[in-house]
């Protein structure tokens, strides 16, 4: 084929391209944004967190060992399986799945980076500070203590005074909103920066399943992070959200929960799949059997596991009609889980397999995945289920579930992927001593949970007497515990022998893999950006490696002189445009410090401290977005001989324009689970929800805030407009028009609240009340973050930054301004009419 770029190459271009992509030294490391750098910090951490709460489980199991043992007594045991339970589900399983997505997927895709690196940098920060502050909220005694599903009523104010809560409810709320961070990056990144030729029929099935990942956290966590929010606020102000003698309803809380919950054990579970399905082919030197197959069911389980919550609330009350609705959803989705499996199953079969420590994790991922899908049938019959509900069989199911289904997947990549960003491979014979004790020991310490289970034994128990004869069990699984701390000992003990990153040197293709993040690579990742023309292209052109490093491709040196990568289409990947990236900063990270000490001084309650840390916090982002959206070249720049790319587009072609509709479809989210808490407290507490005694506001009400609304939407439009002309028309019109739109908006908000507040209506009087204050708190947040987005947009007219090809931050801040202008106008028409259709007043 034709080669983009001519050789030799100039002498000095390699040496600017290592010069520009150099790594900070020292304790700058902090400052570092790329994606090899904040990609192995974000993995080290969640792994951390593992370890951590696997000390906790430790210490529950040792609890446990004998019968009325008074090791840690009741409160502190509380605290330990909620922060056990807590921490592996939020702080290691979800972090550790995106975290691998941080660090491999710009290899595979074959970019530079993912487009918004300071935003993964912020996003890692965040997590790690809040979670580390959260995790030591145990050493207080004001750890959580109701569950890792925290329950109202149990956690609500009446019967879990103190802190614990909020520290769940801030905490984790606060980690999600930094989860959807590295899923818009995720999602953003795999739709545009994408090597040219790499069309969506060519994605690595990894790729795939971490596009369904974020797909699913971007529909996902809204749920969890309103009803953190819900609970917050009744826990703080008295809202009566879920107190169901002021026309709450506890059941809510179980239903955004388990909305967002259900989908989470998927969320863990497709990163995972997607890892194995490009171990396989690797180990059995074949490619994968049924790629379009396995897609397809990774769509499919994304999709069909949001319609499945409310199997977690069977003993709810639920109509028989959605009950068979949702059995037969949830068999549904055991069928693209077998289609993978048998997927996987063939690969093997087609192939020579190799042996290696990779292999057998899988091996055993499959074997520990497959009988915790059984017991899964079991639980799933309700009569056994009925037996078997908070007993120890249940925790032995959960077990074997996320253990198989991700803890070994991750093992097997670990083995796999660490070639790439170590000097050196781990060791063989060490990994052989992890997997047997982790395989062995795993068994060990769940299978007997079965028993126990089924011989009575209830979870979320201290201890038990002697006469139950449960003992002996129980011992057992405590000393398989200490097995599986014994095979995560080796396996950090082989890291500290054999892991040497940030080297600028790797381990290179061990396995003879085919995709493209087995390039010889360097902190710039490939030397230049390949044009993919197969799935495996390693295996199909066995001259690309060395083609790739002598600079025969796309983008071989640093052309604008700073970091940069391509942008292609959504759907073929044609080259769009070159994006120039950020280098190293300390914007995201003294950010990320600052939100976390927000919410932690929420949790405390120091709101003005906490003001002034927002205050700070926003300062540093708004110091990291000032110098995005470059002055944009008339001439294009040379990416190839012959390929010339433009630098920054406008509208729907741009990275931040997709970033930003994912942010909205994350808002509008957030907003229908608010819809459906509304409706949904009408439906189960409609006699007390809304007293007949209550005057609705007058229309005019309704009129006025709508009305005003969207004349601040007209004249964000009308700016839009002028900044297209410019530089024929006069930039004092669009200033003065953004600067219009903003105390509009704000009208918008204060009418809307005082039309609620002047007929009497109070948010801690009623849940119906409650509800409707709600919906002006979600617009606050909006009309909040807008006027400074506003401003932002301002202060870059006046100092020259916007022009008519310059303006990605007023066209990203209009498109965000008619989402909050069609949610309020929504929010509104729904509070105002439904209970006047309904003949509620
Ligand atoms: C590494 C070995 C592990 C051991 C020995 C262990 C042990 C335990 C035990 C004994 C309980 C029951 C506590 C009780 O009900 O009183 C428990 C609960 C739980 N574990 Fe683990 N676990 C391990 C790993 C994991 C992993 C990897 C995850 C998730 C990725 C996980 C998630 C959970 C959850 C969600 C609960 C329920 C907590 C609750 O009831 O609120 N565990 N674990
Ligand atoms: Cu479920």
């Amino acid at each position: 084929m034709e080669y983009p770029n001519s050789l030799p190459r100039p002498a000095e271009e390699l040496e600017k391209l290592e010069k520009v992509w150099e790594p900070p030294r020292g304790f700058r490391m902090f400052s570092a944004v790329n994606n090899n750098y904040v990609g192995v910090y974000y993995v080290g951490a969640s792994f951390l967190f593992f370890i951590l709460a696997g000390v906790l489980a430790l210490i529950v199991r040792t609890q446990l060992a004998v019968p009325e043992n008074e090791l840690v007594g009741h409160e502190l045991y509380n605290q330990l399986f909620t922060m056990h339970g807590t921490v592996m589900m939020f702080l290691f399983a979800v972090p550790a799945v995106e975290a691998m997505g941080v660090l491999l997927l710009p290899n595979m895709l074959g970019a530079r980076d993912l487009p918004f690196p300071r935003l993964s940098a912020y996003a890692f920060w965040a997590y790690f500070a809040g979670g580390l502050a959260f995790f030591c909220s145990i050493f207080f005694g004001l750890a959580p203590n109701g569950g890792w599903f925290m329950y109202p009523p149990l956690t609500s104010m009446e019967f879990s005074p103190g802190l614990n809560a909020d520290f769940w409810l801030l905490g984790i709320g606060f980690i999600e909103i930094s989860a959807i961070a590295g899923a818009i990056e995720i999602i953003v990144g795999i739709m545009k920066t994408r090597a040219p030729g790499m069309s969506l029929d060519k994605l690595p099935v990894y790729a795939w399943a971490m596009l369904v990942f974020a797909g699913m956290i971007v529909f996902g966590f809204p749920a969890v992070i309103l009803a953190t929010a819900l609970l917050e606020l009744e826990r703080a102000f008295d809202w009566p959200f879920f107190l169901a003698d002021r026309g709450g309803d506890p059941v809510l809380w179980q239903h955004l929960f388990w909305f967002f919950g259900h989908p989470e054990v998927y969320i863990i579970f497709l990163p995972a799949a997607g890892m194995v399905s490009m171990i396989v082919p690797a180990m059995a030197r074949t490619p994968l059997v049924a790629y379009r197959l396995v897609v397809l069911a990774l769509l499919a389980t994304g999709f069909l596991s949001f319609g499945l919550w409310v199997h977690h609330m069977y003993t709810t009350g639920i109509p028989p009609l959605s009950l068979s609705f949702f059995s037969a959803a949830s068999m549904a989705v055991a069928i693209p889980s077998g289609i993978q499996v048998f997927a996987w199953i063939a690969t093997f079969a087609a192939g020579r397999i190799q042996f290696k420590v990779p292999t057998l994790f899988v091996l055993g991922f499959l074997f520990i995945f497959t009988l915790g899908g059984l017991t899964g049938v079991m639980v799933a019959l309700v009569p056994f289920d009925w037996q078997a509900h908070d007993t120890y069989f249940v925790v032995a199911h959960l077990h074997y579930v996320l253990i198989g289904g991700m803890v070994f997947p991750l093992f097997a990549a670990f083995y796999y992927w660490i070639p790439i960003v170590s000097e050196r491979p781990l060791s063989e014979r060490l990994g052989k001593w992890v997997f047997w004790l982790l395989f062995i020991g795993v068994n060990v310490t769940f299978f007997t949970m079965h028993i126990t289970g089924l011989a009575g034994m209830p979870r979320r128990v201290y201890t038990y007497p002697e006469n139950v004869s449960w003992g002996a069990l129980n011992m057992v699984s405590t000393l398989g515990s200490y097995m599986i701390a014994a095979g995560v000992l080796v396996f950090v003990i082989d890291m500290f022998r054999n892991f040497r990153p940030f080297t600028g040197k790797n381990a290179g293709n061990v396995w003879n893999a085919g995709t493209l993040e087995w390039l010889p690579s360097g902190n710039y990742q490939t030397r230049s950006i390949p044009h993919v023309t197969s799935r495996e292209p390693l295996w199909d052109q066995p001259k690309l490696a060395h083609d790739v490093v002598a600079g025969r491709y796309y983008l071989p040196g640093a052309p604008t002189g700073g970091r940069e990568t391509i942008i292609t289409s959504p759907i073929d990947a044609r080259p769009q445009y070159l994006l120039k990236l950020p280098g190293s900063s300390w914007g995201p990270f003294l950010g990320a410090l600052f939100t976390a000490a927000f919410f932690m001084s929420l949790v405390v309650k120091l709101y003005m401290v906490g003001l002034a840390l927002g205050a700070l916090a926003i300062a540093m982002i708004i110091w990291w977005m000032w110098d995005t959206d470059p002055e944009t070249r008339d001439h294009p720049i040379k990416v190839g001989d012959e390929v010339e790319l433009p630098i920054n587009v406008v509208g729907p072609a741009s990275h931040s324009w997709w970033g930003t509709v994912v942010l909205i479809l994350v808002g509008a989210t957030l907003f229908t689970c608010l819809v459906f808490s509304y409706l949904y407290l009408w439906l189960v507490n409609g006699e007390i929800w809304l007293p007949e005694t209550h005057q609705l506001p007058e229309l005019v009400w309704f009129v006025v805030p709508t009305a005003l609304f969207l004349a601040s939407s007209a004249a964000v439009v009308f700016a839009g407009r002028q900044a297209s002309q410019l530089p024929r028309v006069n930039p004092w019109f669009l200033r003065a028009a953004v600067f219009l739109a903003i105390p509009l908006m704000m009208a918008g908000l204060a009418t809307a609240i005082y039309a609620d507040w002047h007929v009497g209506l109070r948010p801690s009087e009623s849940s119906y009340g409650a509800v409707v204050y709600m919906f002006s708190v979600v617009q606050g947040v909006y009309v909040a973050a807008l006027t400074l987005m506003g401003l932002f947009v301002l202060a870059r007219s006046l100092t020259g930054r916007l022009s008519a090809s310059r303006r990605a931050s007023l066209d990203n801040t209009a498109l965000l301004w008619h989402y909050m202008t069609a949610q309020g106008v929504i929010g509104l028409t729904l509070t105002h009419f439904f209970p006047r259709l309904m003949g509620l007043s």
